[in-house]
């Protein structure tokens, strides 16, 4: 019977499509399942999507449709692109599937009966306006780190988990195994930074939004999303604590999570200590993959520097764009991304070394055989080329178990330009000149056959579609990994199909040149897309009508101090002075706003701004670059209303 190999993805949160540092991680596990299945393993590939949460909510909210369409449309989004990258996952799971619902109720319950999940109260920092809880750490300048806006101590009543009680069990686990948190760096950050410290009760549930999973014995509390989201591992076989389905007593424990190492703590300290409650076995493996950045950056939609897999497919291809994305990351250290670097890649890697090679060689089979195999005869160099294909094999495996894709591409890229020395040494078109070399010509082509053979089969977990015309492309037969035991397989007599190029090689003045028309700066493209999202839902008068809007005039203005984009200023709204702050700071200098007739709206509720008290707002229309304040067409008296 095949060994079991379980292998998940992390689950992408649903509040926005997946930028390319998320397909990385799908794209990753993807080259890992495939090596597994190749290796003779039965393979479970899970992943899935994450959709609970208040910010899901609130995108839901803003785009003006009710958080389930919200999350389909993302959810499907998200799909799409997995399998645009060729990803052979086994399940997509949803957080909003009625069995995950259950069973997540269910696992609640349980550690609340046996008293691992107690109710308390939730303290922390509550931004009124942005309806979010903040811990001490999280706020900048002591303010919401969302708005900017003052924060409050608050308390919530809410329900925590004991993750304290289970603290020496946790130690104890990762002391006897010693691979369990990989890279080993980021198990020492792991130790040392959280877990000898002492563990911290997690809050489990939450009363202040309801796009979540409802806690079933106590109303208006939700789940909160890790004991919802870290259970998809389990839910997705099956599993719940009153019964236990096939595929979970099958795959359970999963082999690897692989994750991105900003949620390591979630899946090494919180997810270990769940199952330990729960009774259940470990994952045996939680690897924490590096981020791609673009430039120094993370890649973020606000910070207008996202890429997405979609556009690079169209313009370089599925397999090129996995190429890139697994040769350009390191084991442990970030990685980068940028056209520049995918163009060069594309054309020295793909183009030159590996498309040439295969191309040269098919088109010389063609030429002097007529695209049949000639017996191999023992020459030159030959030993040399057979001995990396053969080591090639070995490292490839050890890099691969060990997650190590970008070395194990690099070796067979190294195959590939070893094969094309053996071109250069052996000289072909030469031997093809004397009628008494044709079997030495016959021989040479043989190994490069075969050669090229070993690439495919090697690249098949990375590229599966250009592995798949490799082997058309040579008429391969012997394309599974144990085929790789000898270098000589392939059949004498066998024939080569017709050479067609694998990746033509890119003008890369002119495709810079077409992205940065096509694609204008990602920043305005992102601007233009976070725009579009903000579309809100259509109000009725009556909503209208709740605004109160007056004109104001402006008496005095200054600078807010230590915030240069704020100016506070006093408004004379009829027969009262209102005190306003106004992010207008780098448009208007404070001895010029003053004796400007404004617009404000007069019933906001007051909030402080930088410590600084603000009652009300004052109109302006704005896109990135400008600002101007709304002013009348004729002047009015202050304190006249604007309907
Ligand atoms: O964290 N480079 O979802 P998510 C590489 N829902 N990987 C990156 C990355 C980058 N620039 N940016 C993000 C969540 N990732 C939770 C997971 S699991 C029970 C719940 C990785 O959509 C990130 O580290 O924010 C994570 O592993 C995955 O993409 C999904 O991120």
């Amino acid at each position: 019977m095949k060994e079991k190999y379980y292998i998940t993805t992390a689950i992408a949160y649903t509040s926005r499509k997946p930028h390319i540092g998320n397909t990385y991680e799908i794209v990753l596990t993807d080259a890992i399942a495939r090596y597994k299945r190749q290796r003779g393993y039965d393979v479970f590939f899970l992943t899935g999507t994450d959709e609970h949460g208040q910010k899901i909510g609130e995108a839901a909210q803003e785009a003006g449709i009710t958080p389930q369409e919200y999350v389909d449309g993302v959810a499907g989004e998200i799909r799409n692109i997995w399998d645009l990258m060729d990803a052979s996952y086994d399940h997509f799971i949803r957080t909003t599937d009625d069995s995950h619902v259950k069973s997540v109720q269910k696992i609640f319950n349980k550690l609340y009966e046996q008293g691992d999940i107690y109710k308390s109260e939730y303290e922390g920092w509550y931004c009124v306006p942005c309806e979010s809880f903040f811990t001490e750490t999280q706020l900048v300048d002591g303010c919401c780190p969302d708005c900017g806006r003052e924060v409050k101590k608050t308390k919530e009543e809410a329900y925590f988990f004991k993750m304290s009680k289970y603290q020496d069990k946790l130690m104890q686990y990762i002391e006897e195994n010693p691979d369990f948190i990989q890279p080993e760096s980021r198990k020492r950050e792991m130790v040392n930074n959280f877990i000898k410290p002492g563990l911290q009760d997690l809050c489990v549930s939450r009363t202040s939004f309801d796009w979540g999973i409802p806690v079933t014995f106590d109303d208006g509390h939700v789940i909160y999303v890790w004991i919802d989201a870290l259970s998809n591992y389990i839910t997705a076989l099956g599993y719940a604590p009153d019964e236990q389905g096939e595929l979970y007593k099958k795959y359970w424990p999963a082999d690897v999570h692989v994750i991105g190492k900003d949620i390591l703590r979630f899946h090494t300290i919180y997810w270990p200590i769940m199952l330990m409650a729960l009774g259940e076995p470990l994952p045996k493996q939680i690897f924490g993959h590096p981020w791609l950045l673009s430039g120094a950056d993370k890649i973020s939609k606000s910070r207008g520097n996202a890429i997405y897999a979609d556009d690079l497919v169209q313009l370089f291809g599925v397999d090129a764009v996995r190429y890139y994305l697994l040769c350009e990351m390191p084991y442990a250290q970030d990685g980068t991304i940028s056209y520049e670097n995918i163009i060069s890649r594309f054309n020295a890697d793909l183009a030159n070394t590996l498309g040439n090679l295969v191309n040269r060689t098919v088109a010389m089979m063609q030429k002097y055989f007529g695209g049949v195999l000639q017996a191999p005869v023992q020459g030159e160099f030959d030993d040399e080329l057979k001995a990396c294909a053969l080591e090639t094999v070995k490292i490839c495996a050890d890099k691969m178990d060990g997650f190590k894709t970008a070395d194990a591409l690099a070796e067979i890229m190294n195959l590939a330009r070893r094969s094309n020395k053996y071109i250069d040494e052996t000289m072909p078109w030469a031997l093809a000149k004397d009628e008494s070399q044709k079997e030495r010509l016959g021989g040479v082509l043989y190994n490069l056959i075969e050669s090229i053979r070993f690439i495919g089969v090697l690249l098949a977990p990375f590229m599966p579609k250009t592995s798949k015309s490799i082997f058309n492309q040579i008429g391969a037969t012997e394309c599974d990994w144990d085929s790789l035991s000898e270098f000589g397989k392939t059949a004498v007599g066998s024939s080569v199909g017709t050479a067609e190029p694998l990746f033509a090689r890119l003008d890369e003045k002119k495709m810079l040149e077409s992205i940065e028309k096509s694609m204008p700066a990602p920043k305005k493209e992102e601007k233009k897309a976070e725009k579009k999202e903000e579309k809100l839902p259509e109000i009725s008068i009556e909503d209208f009508a709740k605004l109160e809007l007056k004109v104001g005039l402006v008496l005095e203005s200054k600078r807010v101090e230590g915030a240069d984009k704020l100016l506070v200023s006093k408004i004379k709204i009829g027969d009262e002075v209102r005190q306003i702050v106004s992010g207008i700071a780098k448009f208007y200098p404070p001895e010029e706003f003053v004796g400007k007739k404004v617009i404000v709206i007069t019933n906001l509720k007051p909030v402080k701004l930088r410590g600084v008290l603000s009652e009300g707002m004052i109109l302006a229309a704005a896109d990135d670059k400008n600002l101007s304040v709304l002013a009348l067409d004729q002047d009015m008296p202050d304190g006249t209303l604007v309907r």
